[in-house]
């Protein structure tokens, strides 16, 4: 068999009854406007995208140009379809229904434009994260309530990444698969069908920096990780930190490890860093699609029910095996 694009990997998704036409438009338009997210963030310092767009998001933190940029090309992409009934943004205070000019459909979709912005200005990958959920039934004016759903009822999810390649990974919950644009074509081509992420590994991602604020099962897991061979543990393990969750996550899809963001100390009001619908969410949908497995330290991501659009989530993500430690441990605490 020849290349396999994306279009004609969803048509074959649609065929085998996975996916709706609705739903197979709406992942093809995400792909569309990540292409074109793609295109503005490999322009750099010559499309004059770089640095502070001088505004700031619901969360406090400011935007950079190319996240104000992202949210606008995806906004626009997804708005006339007639696939969606509203979406919902990490750069947007609420959710915005879909303009009355044009049909509405039964999707709802949530995106983080552009996560890792603190990479943009240094060109290191970032990435677009995103996630598909039914509008409940009988709703025709969504608000933000109605995606206040648990990550196990997403439809689709999943990321594209802006590295040295641009890849889109996809789950609608047949496996995870990955998609490289080629860019004389410009399309997306099936480049690994099922990824599957080993069980156990020896490298995790964490920000250290952090160690001093985090509380008692953190020092003990990641304590006995860094005594290496001699420890409990028996072996050495590695770090990496990229700081673009998008990049970390690729990596652990690709070749194993575990992924953390823990609540701390610093702010012990907030329950970790990372946004539960539009990260922890999607990227959680797509781990456990290749055999890994996602929790907060004490439950299944996905079975979280959220309370709120912007709530923030700890999160251990990865290989099977040592996010089962690092959860244990979370648990034997109380
Ligand atoms: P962002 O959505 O504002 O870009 O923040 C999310 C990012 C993740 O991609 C990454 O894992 C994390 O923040 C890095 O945080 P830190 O700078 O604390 O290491
Ligand atoms: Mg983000």
């Amino acid at each position: 068999m020849g290349q396999v694009s994306l279009a004609r990997f969803l048509i074959e998704q649609q065929r085998a009854g996975h996916i709706n036409a609705d739903l197979r438009l709406l992942i093809e338009v995400v792909a569309r406007a990540c292409k074109s997210i793609a295109h503005a963030v490999s322009k750099g310092a010559l499309g004059g995208v770089l640095g502070d767009a001088g505004t700031g998001n619901i969360q406090g933190e400011a935007q950079k140009k190319l996240d104000v940029l992202s949210n606008e090309i995806l906004l626009e992409a997804n708005e006339w379809g007639g696939h969606l009934a509203a979406c919902a943004s990490e750069e947007m205070d609420h959710c915005q229904p879909i303009p009355n000019a044009y049909p509405k459909g039964n999707y709802l979709l949530l995106f983080d434009p552009l996560d890792g912005s603190s990479n943009i200005d240094v060109n290191i990958s970032v990435g677009t994260i995103f996630s598909v959920l039914r509008c409940p039934d009988g709703v025709t004016e969504p608000q933000d309530e109605h995606f206040l759903q648990p990550g196990s009822t997403q439809v689709a999810a999943g990321y594209t990444v802006y590295g040295p390649s641009t890849m889109l990974v996809l789950t609608v919950g047949t496996g995870t698969h990955a998609f490289t644009l080629d860019r004389e074509q410009g399309s997306f081509v099936l480049t690994q069908r099922d990824m599957r992420i080993p069980e156990d590994t020896k490298e995790f991602a964490i920000n250290m920096s952090n160690q001093r604020h985090w509380f008692e099962p953190m020092q003990r897991y990641v304590g006995e990780l860094l005594e290496g061979r001699t420890g409990p543990r028996g072996k050495d393990f590695n770090m990496r930190w990229v700081a673009s969750m998008v990049a970390d996550v690729h990596r652990i899809l690709t070749r194993g490890g575990i992924f953390i963001y823990p609540r701390d100390r610093k702010d012990p009001d907030k329950p970790g860093k990372l946004r539960l619908m539009y990260e922890a969410n999607p990227m959680s949908f797509v781990v456990e699609q290749a055999g890994g497995a996602a929790t907060n330290g004490y439950e299944r991501i996905l079975d979280l029910q959220p309370a709120q659009l912007h709530e923030r989530v700890a999160v251990f993500l990865g290989s099977k095996n040592e996010v089962e430690v690092a959860t244990r441990y979370h648990r034997e605490a109380g």
